[in-house]
């Protein structure tokens, strides 16, 4: 059931590793909010929508049934949860991957060693879906958490768990075997929410902005003077997005460039402006980039 007071509703994680970042993202996105662990509904002030603050194991089944229109939640918890919604965007964090890992120790060294093993999992249906892929036959000993203790315990042979930085799979003695599914968090929509005219015009008004965001990450504005002779010796340098735009400057000969760049290149790139003849760089962030 759609609630008909016409304001969206956005499902995020109510405290945990995707929290910080879902609220960062509402923020960049200009809208207003107060965000409280402990009140269910958070209003915008400025946008028809609201924040309703679950769990994320909730998120993916709350959102098909239309308890809430979106949400924001790992596409490992979309995917177990075997939820029919309609994927909007990758949002750029909460990076993991569900793997499957053995002990140190283990002769398993392939996938196809798996057959007739024992794997422990929180998701057995991701994981059942895997191994049906792979044609193997192996039990699925579903946990409910601290699956990486299950082969100390002798309880698996094997496990299937989210891995992020892999300090603690090494620190319980664990190697990986294989990925199942790399996974960071995703905007996620009921379909009838897609196919309702007034709510698709607020999804669309909030994905033109959550876009501009993801555009604008990892890149900055930058701005530098130089005779005009230069010019074509910088625009080989500058690897922006489009042609740097070229402004004339009231110094005769003098212009002004602008450009987009990405700061993983930016400092290599701007000691290469300096010694081609560009003075006065000034690189600024960027909040946004509506295309
Ligand atoms: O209370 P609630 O049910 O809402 O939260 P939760 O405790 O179930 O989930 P939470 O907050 O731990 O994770 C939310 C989402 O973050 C997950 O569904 C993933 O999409 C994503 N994510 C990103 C991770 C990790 N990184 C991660 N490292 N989820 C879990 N982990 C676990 C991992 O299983 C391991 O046990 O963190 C531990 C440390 O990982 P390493 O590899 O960095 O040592
Ligand atoms: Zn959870």
């Amino acid at each position: 059931m759609i609630a008909n007071n016409g304001r969206l509703k956005i499902a995020i994680q109510k405290s945990g590793r995707l929290t910080d970042d879902s609220v960062s993202l509402l923020r960049a996105c200009g809208l207003e909010f107060e965000f409280q662990k402990q009140s269910l509904y958070s209003p915008c002030r400025n946008f028809d929508l609201d924040i309703l603050a679950l769990r994320d194991d909730d998120i993916p089944e709350y959102v098909q049934d239309a308890v809430a229109d979106l949400g924001i939640v790992g596409e490992n918890i979309v995917r177990e949860k075997r939820a029919q919604v309609e994927t909007i965007t990758k949002l750029g964090y909460g990076h993991c991957r569900l793997t499957i890992s053995v002990p140190q120790r283990s002769t398993i060294r392939t996938v196809g060693q798996l057959n007739r093993k024992r794997i422990a999992t929180t998701y057995p249906s991701t994981l059942k879906q895997f191994l049906r892929s792979q044609k193997l036959k192996a039990e699925v000993i579903e946990l409910s958490g601290s699956v990486e203790l299950a082969p100390t315990l002798d309880v698996a042979d094997a496990i299937c768990d989210i891995v992020s930085t892999g300090t603690t799979s090494r620190m319980n003695g664990l190697r990986p075997l294989h990925v199942v599914l790399p996974s960071e968090a995703i905007l996620i929509a009921n379909r009838e929410t897609m196919k309702n005219p007034a709510k698709k015009l607020l999804v669309d008004r909030l994905f033109i902005r959550i876009s501009g965001g993801l555009q604008a990450r990892g890149k900055r504005y930058m701005m530098m003077n130089a005779p005009s002779s230069a010019i074509p010796r910088l625009k080989r340098i500058i690897p922006s997005l489009k042609s740097p735009t070229v402004v004339p400057l009231a110094e005769e000969g003098m212009v002004a460039l602008h450009s987009v760049i990405g700061e993983d290149v930016f400092w290599d790139v701007m000691e290469k402006l300096k010694r081609a003849g560009a003075s006065d760089i000034v690189v600024v962030p960027i909040e946004t980039i509506i295309k």
